[in-house]
């Protein structure tokens, strides 16, 4: 709204101000871009396309945890399907990719922490969808679950992803979570860039075994799909 009106008031400074003619031409080829190539990827537009680049990336000795929410199934599912797509970009083994489901977006920091403990995995991808009701849920959860998890990654020294999305609406959701702009294959991304930072920070050790953990008392010893050593739940 804002940025319609700044834009409306320099066409009258310069006294520009289009025929109506034009202005229903213009919403005319709007719409038909929308129906037949998509919506525009600028900031009127419903999608972000990926603002951010990746380098070549060698997450083959990663192990990555994924923790989805049951809330909001079907989005949430497309993007955990874009998350796996952006591992597999890095080389993530599909045997190295562990997932577990939470009901909602509010478990999701004290889940990240337990398996952050099980010292199982390199990085921790979290996975939900929260949508804006009438009430005032959605900004308490928000808020809780964003501090929570870098609370957990700060703490655990485990990088966790925050796959969250927040929207307004279902559009805005749909927007973000299908091709081409699906959020999760950034996410699947980052989780791969960030273990192999902490790799590097913490001793060279990859693949969820102890990378240093240890020596503060946290992370376990056991990779993750050596299931008599597993560490209980994970
Ligand atoms: N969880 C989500 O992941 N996304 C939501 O949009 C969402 N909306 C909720 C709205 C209400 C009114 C309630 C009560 C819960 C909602 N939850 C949602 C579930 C929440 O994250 C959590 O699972 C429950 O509050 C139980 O702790």
């Amino acid at each position: 709204m804002h940025i319609q009106k700044s834009r409306t008031q320099t066409l009258n400074a310069n006294q520009a101000t289009p025929p109506n003619a034009l202005i229903h031409f213009y919403f005319f080829f709007c719409t038909l871009r929308n129906v037949f190539v998509g919506p525009a990827n600028n900031s009127f537009g419903q999608g972000a396309e990926s603002e951010v680049s990746f380098g070549e990336l060698d997450g083959s000795a990663m192990r990555i945890g994924i923790i989805r929410t049951r809330w909001n199934d079907e989005a949430v599912s497309r993007l955990v399907s874009g998350i796996k797509e952006g591992l597999k970009e890095c080389k993530v083994a599909e045997d190295n990719i562990f997932e577990t489901s939470v009901p909602g977006s509010f478990e999701l920091p004290l889940a990240a922490r337990f398996l952050s403990l099980s010292g199982t995995v390199d990085a921790i991808i979290t996975c939900g969808v929260l949508i804006k009701g009438d009430t005032y849920h959605f900004e308490y959860i928000a808020d809780a679950v964003s501090k929570g998890l870098m609370n957990v990654q700060i703490q655990t020294s485990t990088p966790i992803v925050f796959g969250v999305l927040t929207c307004e609406n279902e559009s805005q959701v749909k927007a973000r979570s299908t091709d081409p702009n699906n959020h999760g294959r950034d996410w699947g991304k980052t989780a791969v860039e960030m273990g192999l930072l902490r790799t590097e920070a913490m001793g060279g050790k990859s693949g969820g075994k102890d990378a240093g953990l240890g020596a503060v008392g946290l992370g376990g010893e056991k990779p993750i799909n050596d299931k008599k050593g597993g560490s209980g739940f994970f």
